[in-house]
């Protein structure tokens, strides 16, 4: 694949001199693209996962949608959120001759991501740009499109999970009796929180749906967070999927498949951190149902993980891309301990969120 002449199919500012590639994603290929001899890059070219992402068409509009609401409210709308660069045919991306979809956004300049939070002050920041984020959507109201169906939607995923374990698809099913065991237990717990949302009880808004750490951009020489990035998974949720999502990355001690599961817990410090940082934002915003689930969420997005990465292991490793065999499995492991520890802290998280949202 020439990605220069690829890249050359968009409306870029420059020549394409080189593309180089970044990031660590689990679905996507990501790419820098540099222009004119520039030793800074000035774009970045993601291939997009068509087989996670069925309409990469309706994908892009919601996200071009949402950084156009975005813009109109942040003081500087090159940092302030995505901006995504149309192809030189005026569409937001481009059909190869194998059938891959690509796309392009301008590379923000100055920023810096991580792939975990060693300090406080960094889950501080991230709880501060998930505020921001859910503050600039909060009067988002067109529909966007749902991107990948039933995505943090636990009754769906039992449906894939059932279906996963009556196929055992690689012959794994009775050696992980004890795991399977894990997400059985739990089962009608979490049935229960989904149930508050379907019934209505907990609004529906727009969200990011996909809010680890390595999907936030901050500052490189402040560590200001700037803002939320690969938008790819837009669509109307609950935002307790988003903090949820983001407890999890956050809060960990430990690597999300740390193959050591004593680093691995819930850290309290960062958990404060982190919620001091988004409720600074969102405290007037939300309901009290939705103060209710916050600390909660943290377990509920932990648990579809570890269900997602167990049941990607029991397909035969067709989902996430994995760097060793067993990669899968030490993820769920991992993320199961963390579970565990959530599960403990619960009652001081509740306590602590109350204590927070009470001022
Ligand atoms: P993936 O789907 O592979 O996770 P991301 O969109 O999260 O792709 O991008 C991967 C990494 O590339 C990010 O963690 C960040 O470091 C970097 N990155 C992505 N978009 C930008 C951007 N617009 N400007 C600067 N860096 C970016
Ligand atoms: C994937 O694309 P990336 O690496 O940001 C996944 C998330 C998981 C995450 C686990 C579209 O995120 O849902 O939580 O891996 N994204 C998709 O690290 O499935
Ligand atoms: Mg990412």
């Amino acid at each position: 694949m020439d990605l220069s002449a690829l890249a050359s199919r968009f409306a870029l500012r420059g020549a394409v001199t080189d593309v180089r590639p970044l990031g660590e994603g689990f679905i996507n290929d990501t790419y820098c693209v540099f222009v004119d001899g520039a030793s800074q890059p000035a774009y970045i070219l993601q291939r997009k996962n068509h087989l996670v992402f069925p309409d990469v068409p309706a994908m892009m509009e919601n996200i071009v949608a949402v950084t156009r609401h975005i813009k109109g409210k942040v003081a500087d709308p090159e940092r302030g959120t995505l901006t995504v660069v149309p192809a030189l045919d005026g569409r937001w991306y481009v059909q190869d001759e194998g059938g891959n979809f690509w796309a392009v956004c301008t590379f923000i300049q100055g920023s810096k991501s991580y792939e975990r939070a060693d300090t406080p002050e960094l889950a501080r920041q991230g709880g501060l740009g998930l505020g921001l984020f859910h503050r600039q959507v909060a009067d988002f109201t067109q529909p966007l499109t749902e991107i990948i169906k039933g995505f943090h939607n636990i009754r769906f995923r039992f449906a894939q999970w059932d279906e996963a374990l009556r196929r055992d698809a690689a012959g794994r099913v009775a050696s992980l009796q004890e795991e399977i065991g894990w997400i059985e237990s739990r089962r009608a717990r979490m049935l229960a929180f989904w149930e508050r949302f379907e019934k209505g009880e907990i609004p529906t808004r727009a969200t990011h749906n996909d809010t680890k750490i390595s999907n936030f951009l901050f500052d490189a020489k402040t560590g200001e967070v700037l803002c939320a990035i690969d938008l790819d998974t837009l669509m109307s949720s609950t935002l307790l999927n988003d903090v949820g999502d983001a407890l999890r990355s956050y809060t960990n001690s430990g690597a999300e498949d740390d193959p050591d599961l004593a680093k691995v817990s819930m850290s309290m410090p960062f958990f404060r951190a982190y919620m001091e940082g988004y409720l600074s934002q969102m405290a007037g915003e939300l309901a009290p149902i939705e103060i209710e689930y916050l600390a909660f969420s943290g377990l509920y997005i932990t648990y579809e993980q570890v269900l997602r990465f167990l049941m990607d292991y029991i397909d035969g490793d067709t989902y996430y891309k994995t760097r060793y065999p067993e990669h899968n499995l030490v993820r769920t492991r991992a993320q199961y301990k963390l579970l565990t520890s959530m599960e403990e802290q619960l009652p001081e998280m509740n306590a602590l969120v109350q204590q927070l949202v009470r001022g």
